[in-house]
């Protein structure tokens, strides 16, 4: 710790007293004195009398301690589920009435530090007479991926009862898909059944909500071209990142060319403002490559929320397969911040996980 002290009127010299008072040194950064925060919950308005709140909580050092909650909504008790991964709580209740509820909170972290919330939420019974809202549908529509287990994104979004993950229907090829569906964010994701052969395929895509209002059916034609497998035992693989401009990628691809790898991985950042130009620029350079090219997105290949990596390089959370090894690659960064990023990542990576055998 610095304190310092300037004089701001010389005529005061030597008659100046300062005191310091209430001060609290921690010499170990272990000492935990601060209490959870509560940092936000919701929805504050829903449309059934069945229905789950979600808390936003955090706290530094110790951690929460998950046997110390205790949630009351209107004063009577309900269990609060701590998702410690997620840093949520998930309170769920049935039969509430219409109208304004309060939500009570109390939990103390792992040192016994007590923190105490309460909220305010509404139940509204009007009519839900508009189906869910499909959005970020992946693979797009005419696009390529180079693998033969795509990821198939999605969002959907309904204004009232909401949808619940059986109510999403989703088709390749005319075959049903399992989907895997975070309500809070809409985003879900489903892994093919089996590997898709090369060529064009048809994903097909609508939902229900709890009311019976059903979406627009969307339809996505996409190609896929698997990269070639390869027998060899050992592969190599050049990784890329950063490279920003066509120009240091044109040089990287003019050294990578005498390592005569497999595989080239581009970790990210390979544009600098997301504009038409400069990935233009990107494809020129890349279609004189003659070897798998992967590209993952950093913050700056979105920055202006344009979908040309998506157009060009498939969707950014993908897993591949090469050879004797597998690439999963994961997007975290989303207009530059983590926060607002698909969190259905964390169950494809389990069971991307899963699926393979191989080195990843
Ligand atoms: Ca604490
Ligand atoms: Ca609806």
């Amino acid at each position: 710790m610095n304190l310092s002290f300037v004089e701001d009127d010389k005529s005061l010299k030597g008659l100046s007293t300062i005191y310091l008072d209430d001060l609290k040194f921690i010499y170990n950064e272990g000492n935990d004195y601060t209490p959870p925060k509560v940092l936000e919950f919701k929805p504050k308005t829903m449309y059934t009398t069945n229905g789950r709140l979600t808390l936003r909580v955090n706290d530094d050092i110790s951690g929460i301690d998950p046997n110390s909650i205790n949630i009351k909504i209107d004063g009577k008790a309900y269990k609060g589920v701590y998702d410690e991964i997620h840093k949520e709580i998930y309170v769920d209740f049935i039969g509430l009435a219409e109208g304004n509820h309060i939500l009570n909170v109390q939990l103390k972290d792992k040192a016994g530090n007590e923190t105490s919330f309460e909220g305010n939420f509404n139940i509204v019974l009007e009519e839900d007479k508009e189906g869910p809202k499909i959005t970020n549908l992946y693979p797009l529509n005419s696009s390529k991926v180079r693998t033969n287990m795509p990821r198939i994104g999605f969002n959907i979004l309904d204004d009232k009862t909401g949808v619940n993950q059986n109510d999403i229907f989703l088709f390749i090829d005319s075959i049903q898909q399992n989907v895997f569906y975070d309500k809070t964010s809409g985003y879900g994701f489903a892994l093919p059944k089996n590997p898709l052969s090369n060529g064009e395929h048809t994903l097909t895509i609508y939902a229900r909500d709890q009311k019976g209002n059903v979406s627009d059916v969307v339809v996505s034609k996409f190609w896929v071209e698997d990269m070639n497998v390869i027998s060899k035992k050992d592969i190599v693989i050049d990784v890329f990142a950063d490279t920003h401009t066509k120009y240091y990628l044109d040089e990287l691809i003019e050294t990578s060319s005498k390592d005569n790898p497999d595989l080239i991985l581009h970790a990210g950042d390979i544009v600098d403002g997301d504009t038409k130009e400069e990935w233009d620029g990107i494809k020129e350079v890349l279609s004189k490559v003659t070897k798998p090219f992967i590209i993952t997105a950093g913050n700056h290949d979105s920055l202006n929320n344009s979908n040309e990596l998506l157009i060009n390089f498939g969707d950014s959370t993908q897993f591949y397969s090469y050879g004797n090894t597998n690439i999963i690659t994961l997007n975290s960064s989303k207009m530059s911040s983590i926060y607002n990023t698909d969190p259905t990542q964390y169950e494809f990576l389990k069971r991307a996980l899963s699926i393979s055998n191989k080195k990843i």
